[in-house]
């Protein structure tokens, strides 16, 4: 795989997100389960509400998800998952000055979202549902890829790699390549280890302690590991109690190379940006 330098800013639709510093995603969920009642208006205030004060605390990208990823999780149908998240794409478009990244599989979402102003693709299953990879070309939009086996609901059955490193490697070489078949060139890509996906804890240890191997692909790493339970399973919290666990492997992260970290908890994250920052700036 080549090492070119990677280029400091990457077009997302309208705007530019500057690679040459870390950048923090701040997690937007528009399931019912996050904003069930009190009817679409509602939800959609109060989802264009949690942006605001992410945007405040210093999140340059939003990721905007309507579609569960939890295990035993309800299937949507692309009309519902396109009513939930197109009303506050569109709101956070027209309010906000942020990159809106779009966490979806479905190639509907794809093209109606990028229609009304999102920036990035986000999908964990990495455009392999059927006609993901022509919608998500279509739309000329950089596409996060995501190492995940098999689907949310049956991804943590025994999952077993003889190396989880080689393992997500090559899963994501094969989608950078089904991609530039599709016409996604590599420039256009950002790449994900996929915590939480299809792994065991020891996996999960294992490849974030490799991740800095990664940047061999040559395209910037996004890591999502806000809150996840490899951080309970270690310190024995439930989800309330990890944000110090959160904020530990966001700063481990940006000292293994990664670009874009996914957070829940986007004041606290920004300030571990900041500090690590000045450090590395010093002469
Ligand atoms: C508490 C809160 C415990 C949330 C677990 C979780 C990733 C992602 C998710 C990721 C990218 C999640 C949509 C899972 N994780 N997208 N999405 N990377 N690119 N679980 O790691 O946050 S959802």
């Amino acid at each position: 795989m080549s090492e070119t330098q990677l280029p400091s800013r990457l077009p997302c639709g309208s705007r530019l997100l500057d690679l040459s510093r870390p950048q923090v995603m701040g997690i937007l969920n528009v399931t019912p389960d996050s904003f069930s009642d009190g009817g679409r208006y509602a939800r959609r205030d109060a989802a264009l509400r949690h942006a605001v004060a992410m945007v405040e605390a210093g999140a340059t990208l939003i990721d905007v998800g309507g579609e569960s990823t939890r295990p035993g999780a309800r299937v949507v149908s692309p009309v519902e998952e396109l009513e939930r998240v197109a009303p506050v794409v569109e709101a956070i478009a027209r309010e906000l000055d942020v990159i809106i990244s779009v966490d979806t599989s479905t190639p509907a979402v794809m093209r109606e979202t990028a229609r009304l102003g999102a920036g990035l693709i986000n999908d964990v299953r990495s455009l392999r549902r059927d006609g993901a990879l022509d919608a998500a070309a279509d739309t000329g939009l950089p596409v996060c890829l995501m190492h995940m086996r098999g689907e949310p609901g049956n991804m943590q059955d025994d999952p077993c790699y003889p190396d989880i490193y080689e393992e997500v490697r090559d899963f994501l070489v094969e989608r950078m390549t089904a991609c530039a078949a599709a016409g996604i060139p590599a420039d256009r890509l950002v790449l994900d280890p996929g915590f939480g996906f299809a792994k065991t804890l020891e996996h999960n240890l294992s490849l974030f302690r490799r991740m800095d191997q990664l940047a061999e692909l040559g395209r910037p790493l996004l890591v999502g590991v806000s809150r996840k339970s490899m951080i309970g399973k270690v310190l024995g919290h439930e989800v309330e109690g990890r944000l110090y666990g959160s904020l530990a492997l966001a700063a481990l992260a940006l000292s293994k190379g990664a670009h874009i970290l996914r957070v829940h908890d986007v004041a606290e994250t920004v300030d571990v940006v900041r500090m690590i920052t000045a450090v590395e700036s010093a002469s």
